[in-house]
């Protein structure tokens, strides 16, 4: 079951076909213990009339209302090696590397839903930044009670030049207007992902691809419900919140994003997070 934000209210899909989520405030039921019951339960009473209802994809919103979104960082080998090179002035052979092997993982805040964009949505770069990039990356959705009921698309934009210079500078090349999207809808599963699952990202710019690249699960060090554990030690997030698992897939240094890229995230499964650079 995949669960839809949109302006028209909260939709479901299976197997194609999309039905309503009557009377639902999107905070209310995410964070509800009984969302998958309640879920089912509309897809139910629509089948027994025989009713589906008219989904219009421009509708679509980001997945979020009062969430907060987190972020989990140098989870994959390629992230940890692209740091190091990126902050090598600044000592980060050391830090980025302990952060890799250690066991508390790295985790930061990342976004409040007021700076997340939607499908179809314009990400920005920041204005003081030289070298931006997107970082696509399988994002949990975590219940009140620490449990990941759902799985959605993340973009945890990125300033590479402002995080290379100074590890202090994280919270700046990480979070400012435009720097997080998601979408286009929840997954809704308790199960892990299959290993497999691939992760695809390709850019391009004035209709032409200037990058492309993909991993799969089988590369991230680190659990869901490992960095699940660790975000929700001695922190409580009463409607939810969005974990951002981290990216595996860095564009070499010579890249960086352009106004009016476009930005395709592909997760096998989720479906494709579409933006532009504003
Ligand atoms: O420590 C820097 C950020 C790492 C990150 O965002 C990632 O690995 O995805
Ligand atoms: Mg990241």
């Amino acid at each position: 079951m995949k669960l839809y934000r949109t302006s028209n209210g909260n939709f479901v899909e299976e197997n194609d076909n999309f039905y309503r989520v009557p009377d639902t405030d999107w905070d209310e039921l995410i964070s509800s213990t009984d969302l998958y019951p309640r879920v089912r339960d509309a897809i139910t009473k629509s089948a027994e009339k025989s009713t589906t209802s008219t989904f219009n994809p421009a509708s679509v919103l980001a997945p979020i209302v009062s969430q907060e979104v987190w972020a989990a960082g140098v989870t994959y080998y390629r992230s940890r090696n692209a740091r190091i090179d990126e902050s090598k002035d600044a000592g980060g052979g050391t830090f980025y590397d302990r952060v890799y092997a250690a066991e508390r993982p790295e985790l930061f805040f990342k976004a409040t839903g007021r700076r997340v964009v939607g499908p179809n949505g314009a990400v920005r770069i920041r204005s003081d930044a030289k070298w931006s990039v997107p970082e696509p990356e399988l994002t949990v959705l975590i219940n009140p009670a620490g449990a990941i009921v759902g799985y959605t698309i993340g973009n945890d934009m990125s300033s590479r030049d402002i995080e290379g210079e100074n590890p202090l500078y994280l919270p700046q090349a990480k979070v400012y207007d435009g720097s997080c999207a998601l979408g286009p809808c929840v997954l809704l599963s308790s199960q892990p992902l299959n290993k497999t699952t691939t992760i695809q990202l390709e850019i391009t710019r004035q209709g032409d691809i200037v990058f492309t690249g993909s991993t799969t699960l089988a590369e991230l060090k680190r659990e869901p419900a490992e960095l699940a554990g660790f975000l929700f030690r001695d922190s409580s997030f009463p409607q939810g919140v969005f974990l951002m698992t981290g990216t595996g897939i860095v564009p070499s240094n010579e890249f960086t994003l352009a106004h009016g890229d476009v930005i395709r995230i592909k997760i096998e499964g989720i479906g494709t997070l579409e933006n532009f650079v504003a």
